[in-house]
């Protein structure tokens, strides 16, 4: 058999994984920035281990030449989202991409496993440009709540030290655990709307407490160091009363202030460069 260049073959993989989970981050910080929900919690990915393929090829007698076509998952992102609706949204959002194309979909949540195992997996082409050139890699997109997901990981530990047989007690547990995953995301979803609320809300007062601090900063070259700590004391006492309609009244009225002072200052500075004149 000829020699496998296993860390050569793995390359373009390493790199599709890398690039995916960088745009899907920035996917949700695009999101964040305009201040709209994103249905990405977040994302990790890793690539398979050889160990891991080795096996995969053994269970499914696939050849050593057929292993990019067979094994799909070599590349693996994982996207974890808060509610069962926010996973069709991300599987929307990446239907839509034209950096990757969909070739297949296994949805595990509508048609759960056997084994209890909740996910929506997508199985997308995705070019890498590697120093020989333009590779087409398949990648894995595993889609799934942050509930799917702690059943799946604590499942896939035990697979791991039982070798596969989970003795049926443990079996019987985690059929259980299937289970009260479904309602506690069903539970969730009925709040969902309560939930999204709070969390921009909060997000929201974060973005003007940054906006007004970075306001009042340059304050300092605009007025004097009395007039700034009044402003800022005030901002203080607008931030103890834990009023959202209050605080962004302040931030809208320091902005204006701030206006005033720098057409003020551009007036002055003018002033003196006709002085100079
Ligand atoms: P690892 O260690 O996560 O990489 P198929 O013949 O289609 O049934 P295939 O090709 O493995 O089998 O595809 P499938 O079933 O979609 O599984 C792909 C991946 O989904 C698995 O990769 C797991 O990550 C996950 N998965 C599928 N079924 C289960 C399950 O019952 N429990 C858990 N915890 N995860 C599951 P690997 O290579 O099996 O494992």
């Amino acid at each position: 058999m000829d020699i496998i260049l296993w860390h050569r073959i793995l390359e373009p993989y390493e790199m599709a994984v890398d690039e995916l989970i960088l745009k899907f981050r920035h996917m949700k910080e695009e999101y964040e920035r305009c201040g709209r929900y994103c249905p990405i919690e977040h994302v990790t990915g890793r690539v398979k281990s050889i160990s891991s393929i080795l096996d995969k090829m053994q269970k499914k007698n696939i050849p050593m030449e057929r292993m990019e076509q067979d094994i799909e998952d070599i590349a693996g992102i994982r996207i974890i989202c808060q509610f069962v609706e926010d996973i069709e949204r991300v599987a929307n959002m990446i239907s839509r991409r034209t950096d990757m194309e969909v070739r297949e979909i296994k949805d595990y949540v509508r048609n759960q496993k056997e084994s209890g195992y909740r996910s929506y997996h997508m199985i997308v082409d995705y070019e890498v440009n590697t120093i020989d050139g333009p590779k087409k890699v398949q990648a894995e997109i595993q889609i799934r709540t942050m509930a799917m997901d702690f059943w799946a990981t604590t499942e896939h530990s035990l697979q791991y030290k039982y070798q596969g047989k989970i003795p049926e007690r443990v079996g019987a547990r985690l059929s259980n655990a299937a289970n009260a995953i479904i309602s506690l995301d069903s539970e969730m979803s009925a709040v969902r709307d309560e939930i999204m609320d709070a969390q921009l809300s909060s997000k929201m007062k974060y973005s003007l407490v940054e906006d007004i601090v970075s306001t009042i900063e340059n304050m300092y070259s605009l007025t004097t160091t009395r007039e700034v700590e009044k402003i800022q004391d005030e901002f203080y006492r607008v931030y103890q009363q834990d009023d959202m309609e209050e605080l962004i009244r302040y931030h809208d009225q320091l902005d204006l202030i701030a206006q005033a002072y720098k057409a003020q200052s551009n007036r002055q500075g003018e002033g003196i460069k006709k002085s100079e004149d």
